[in-house]
């Protein structure tokens, strides 16, 4: 068993995310946020579990469904929240929004909205991080989605024939957008063309934590030593809808049946009771650790709300080139 030290901490990172996510889904349907928002409530296990294995030097790339991802590798939950608000005080000056976080301090070099467009720019710096020998690690998240781009393939092929230190974490929730895995794709699963590209990948349960942080331990040590790229597929749910803070399943495009087993399969609650089983901690403790995450929360909204909107700023180029 894991020391209950490292427990306690991935069960911190997974509540802040959980509670974060739904204050933004509160707070998007008080029209106080008005910027397409993707949660990962349901997901939140992959991000928790991989990032908690990575350096602070480490580098992270993800996707439109960024925030626990961006949380998970310690980025600024107020320059986040900021961001969501669309205030000049947010990770990306208040321009980007929910789907384009970066905060390079702490190492998660950004997300970006095109599907399968952070892979070659993730690829990239994994490159360059070999060239120059540093031992740091690049970890992308993707979509199951993101295996039907093009550049998905190039990039698998070519990370290999590179050894380059780069790991490939796909969320597979088994939608893009409306549309099942079964109705786009051959029966074979995803992690299976990654290991046709010739490197190590697994296909793991994304809703245990500890399966996740396992298998990322062994697989980022193997990147570490120069043993090349690995592809983790990990099999999750969204609960919410593809994007916004509601529910859509009155749809109709996902059976309830497989709603249900993935209901019951929820990461925070399934955590939460296996620490209370195994006398890790005590609900009393459990419950200060929520109020704590709270409290930052409500400082991050707080900040957010304060902060103003950015300046409108007629040369674009002043924008970009901005220091
Ligand atoms: C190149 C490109 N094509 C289409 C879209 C529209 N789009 C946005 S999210 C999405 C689904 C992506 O599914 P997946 O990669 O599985 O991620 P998930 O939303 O399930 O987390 C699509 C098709 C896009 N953003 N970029």
């Amino acid at each position: 068993m894991m020391k209950k030290q490292n427990l306690i901490s991935l069960y911190k990172k997974l509540i802040l995310i959980r509670l974060t996510e739904e204050a933004i889904a509160l707070k998007y349907q008080e029209r106080e946020i008005r910027c397409p928002v993707h949660l990962s409530i349901g997901q939140e296990a992959i991000a928790v579990g991989v990032c908690e294995n990575l350096k602070k030097d480490d580098i992270v790339y993800s996707t439109h469904r960024c925030h626990a991802h961006y949380i998970a590798k310690g980025g600024d939950l107020n320059r986040m929240m900021a961001e969501i608000y669309g205030k000049v005080t947010g990770c990306a000056k208040g321009r980007g929004g929910s789907m384009h976080l970066v905060d390079l301090e702490a190492g998660f070099w950004g997300a970006t909205p095109i599907v399968g467009n952070s892979l070659p720019v993730a690829l990239g710096v994994a490159f360059a991080n070999k060239l120059k020998g540093n031992k740091k690690a690049v970890a992308v998240f993707i979509g199951d989605g993101t295996a039907e781009e093009g550049v998905f393939h190039e990039c698998l092929n070519f990370a290999v024939l590179h050894k380059l230190p780069i790991l490939f974490v796909c969320e597979n929730n088994l939608f893009s957008v409306y549309t099942h895995l079964k109705e786009r794709q051959h029966t074979r699963p995803i992690y299976k063309i990654a290991e046709a590209h010739g490197m190590e990948a697994y296909q793991k349960d994304g809703n245990d934590i500890l399966e996740v942080y396992k298998i990322s331990s062994s697989i980022i040590d193997h990147i570490r030593k120069g043993q090349g790229p690995a592809f983790l597929e990990f099999m999750t749910y969204r609960h919410r809808e593809h994007c916004g803070p509601f529910y859509d399943d009155q749809l109709g495009y996902r059976d309830q049946k497989e709603v249900k087993y993935w209901l019951k399969k929820d990461p925070v609650t399934n955590f939460k009771k296996y620490l209370l089983d195994h006398k890790v901690i005590l609900e009393t403790e459990m419950e200060k650790i929520k109020k704590e995450a709270m409290g930052k929360i409500t400082r991050a909204l707080d900040f957010a709300k304060k902060s103003k909107f950015p300046k409108q700023e007629k040369d674009f180029r002043k924008l970009i080139y901005a220091k």
